[in-house]
């Protein structure tokens, strides 16, 4: 197994409702949203995260869900505007926001079907284009479902504001627009229907290893829970997903949202995303966060982002893709190999078993 840390075994609390199996729940609303404004980059490189939810369809997405049993509600992809121009660039404090005005407009449209889909008490599952987007799902699931709690899996914090922001980029701010508390920033084109929606108590991170010491500070002003690559390392995975779910959903009764962002995984597990950032997680943990959520029963929205199809080989593109459809599968309720995993056998030549290890 390719995997530096070990597995901390810890099973779902005794006490979590199971809601998973109610047939309203076997209904999913997919939506691709194939838009990058929110990272804005003219670099040829990045180009492309736009295609990231044709690639997955293309890869098999529809088909591997309704194996799982869901009834699938295809939206297709939302219609975006084009952002290669630098027309709608609006200046804030000193930095040049990117694209407000295209990102406030489909947020906004995305916050609109997401509710509809919620309402209908269907799981809607969200693919990206990049992590802005994210602005619209938490908002139209969380209007529907004001219990809600949120788990943002990403290597980055994703919580600058257009104030605090160094790039400009979106995709790097769309907790600051969502989450009570942060200081307050005027509400740039775009973004006037949207207010914040959840509490820093009912958000939690994981997956984190590249913070910009602005967002940590407002991180650790509001007390959000937010575990690092550093703290998986120390107490495993098992321990962190356990106390994340715990913080922002301690009784087991409330409407999880994750937003998944594939850069949260190592590059050697999800190569195909715009900025990778090395040592992180494994496919295991990854799968691991993804089956304990499953487990509580509560999941209710997942979005799944910046995936760029092309970025790196086909090879890369490809491994890309089949990790992040495992993840969604595995949020989806289909069982892991982790779940199954046996025991190796015991090797008596080199283990007594009455006495421990004898070489
Ligand atoms: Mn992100």
């Amino acid at each position: 197994m390719n995997c530096p840390r070990l597995l901390h075994w810890i099973k779902a609390p005794t006490h979590v409702v199971r809601l998973y199996h109610s047939r309203k729940h076997k209904e999913l609303f997919l939506i691709g949203v194939p838009f990058a404004g929110g990272q804005a980059s003219t670099e040829q490189p990045r180009k492309g995260l736009e295609k990231g939810p044709a690639s997955l369809r293309q890869h098999g997405l529809v088909n591997n869900i309704t194996k799982l049993g869901f009834t699938v509600s295809d939206f297709g992809e939302l219609e975006v505007p084009l952002t290669d121009t630098e027309n709608h660039n609006y200046i804030t404090s000193g930095t040049t926001l990117k694209n407000s005005l295209e990102c406030g407009t489909v947020a906004h449209k995305l916050s609109e079907e997401v509710a509809k889909a919620t309402k209908q008490g269907k799981i809607s599952l969200t693919i990206g284009g990049d992590h802005s987007i994210a602005v619209g799902t938490v908002y139209g699931h969380a209007t529907v479902r004001k219990n809600s709690c949120l788990l943002w899996i990403d290597a980055h914090m994703d919580i600058n504001t257009p104030s605090t922001s160094l790039s400009g980029n979106i995709h790097g701010m769309p907790l600051s627009f969502l989450i009570k508390g942060v200081p307050e920033f005027a509400q740039p084109p775009g973004y006037e229907w949207c207010s914040p929606c959840l509490s820093p108590k009912d958000v939690a991170y994981i997956g984190l290893r590249d913070i910009e010491p602005q967002e940590r500070e407002i991180c650790d002003e509001l007390g959000i829970a937010a575990y690092t690559i550093d703290d998986i390392d120390k107490v495993g995975i098992g321990e962190v997903i356990q106390k994340a779910l715990e913080t922002i959903n301690p009784r087991g009764d409330r409407p999880i949202h994750v937003s998944y962002d594939i850069d949260s995984l190592d590059p050697k597990e999800a190569p195909s995303t715009g900025t990778p950032v090395k040592g992180g997680l494994t496919l295991d943990e990854g799968i691991y966060i993804a089956q304990m959520v499953a487990e509580t029963g509560c999941l209710s929205a997942i979005d799944m982002v910046e995936f760029n199809p092309a970025i790196g080989s086909e090879e890369e593109v490809t491994r890309t893709a089949m990790n992040t459809m495992e993840l969604i599968n595995i949020l989806l309720g289909k069982k892991s190999h982790l779940t199954e995993a046996p025991l190796p056998p015991v090797d008596e030549n080199k283990v007594d078993v009455n006495n421990g290890v004898v070489n």
